[in-house]
């Protein structure tokens, strides 16, 4: 796959997704959202992935937020378009099959945090600033950090992030659980690889059923997400790797996953 932002490579079922505009810290335009939902949708497709991680280019930022330049240039109408693509383009990675990892090596500001936020979670360097500062533009939100900010860390939380523009230092994002895991920089390839890999070792039918359920579930009554939870958890049994998991099991020896 050759594309103009972006940079790919699979690597033992693992899909690395780079984001690529260095000199303008990873700011995302439309043509980013556009090929990001290439990369996503082919991602669900593959059935050789198992865990996606999405990072960006250098070693100062994951995304230092929505291109103001380009934001600069819009109408009201070319705004409504921007942000419905985003809402495509992160819907698409929230919604994408694997579990996919935001590896965030700095700035994660803006647009970016939001993108992070569609990821399943967040590993950061320790060097890394996380934060909405939309409203030091006369800007909020808009590619869906007002909800799913919202539904992670509670409306308190939520509200005084965005209405302060405050950045996060790391540590402050893992106290208030926006990120899983801090590590130097220089480890974080190496700590999001390591989780990458536990994670494509297991059943990956079971993993994207598990991820399926827990999406269908968050904006459920505990009753619904039950019945969601039953309703997939037949599939399970519907997959050959069921039987492969509780013949090894039994066996004592490893696994042998084939994704069906
Ligand atoms: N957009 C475009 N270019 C950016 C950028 C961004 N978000 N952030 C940085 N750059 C560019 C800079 O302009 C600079 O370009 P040159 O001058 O070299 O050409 C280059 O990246 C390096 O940045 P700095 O020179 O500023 O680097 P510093 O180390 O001094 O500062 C910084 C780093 C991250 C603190 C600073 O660059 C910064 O404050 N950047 C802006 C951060 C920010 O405000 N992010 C939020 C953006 S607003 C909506 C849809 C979406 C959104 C809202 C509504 N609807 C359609 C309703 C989302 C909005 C946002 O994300």
């Amino acid at each position: 796959m050759g594309y103009q932002y972006v940079l790919y490579e699979e690597v033992d079922h693992v899909a690395w997704v780079t984001v690529n505009r260095e000199k303008a810290l990873n700011a995302i335009n439309a043509d980013v959202l556009k090929e990001l939902q290439e990369v996503f949708g082919a991602i669900s497709q593959n059935q050789e992935i198992r865990v996606a991680v999405i990072t960006g280019a250098g070693d100062k930022a994951f995304i230092a937020g929505a291109d103001i330049a380009a934001m600069a240039q819009m109408t009201p109408d070319q705004a409504a378009a921007f942000c419905l693509l985003g809402h495509k383009t992160m819907s698409q990675i929230q919604d994408c099959r694997v579990p996919v990892i935001a590896s965030v090596n700095g700035f994660c500001l803006g647009g970016g945090l939001e993108l992070a936020l569609s990821c399943d979670f967040i590993y950061a360097s320790n060097k890394a600033k996380l934060g909405l500062p939309e409203v030091n533009l006369s800007l909020f939100p808009g590619f869906g950090g007002t909800q799913r900010l919202t539904q992670l860390v509670g409306p308190g939380r939520a509200k005084e992030i965005i209405f302060s523009a405050r950045l996060l230092s790391a540590e402050e994002a893992r106290e208030w659980g926006i990120v899983n895991k801090i590590t130097a920089p220089e480890a974080l390839k190496t700590e999001v690889a390591k989780t990458a890999q536990e994670i494509a070792s297991k059943g990956p039918v079971a993993v994207s059923l598990a991820k399926r359920v827990i999406n269908k579930g968050l904006a459920q009554t505990l009753d619904n997400g039950l019945k969601i939870e039953r309703d997939h958890f037949t599939d399970c049994f519907r997959a050959e790797d069921l039987k492969e998991g509780l013949t090894a099991f039994l066996e004592k020896r490893r696994p042998r996953f084939q994704g069906r």
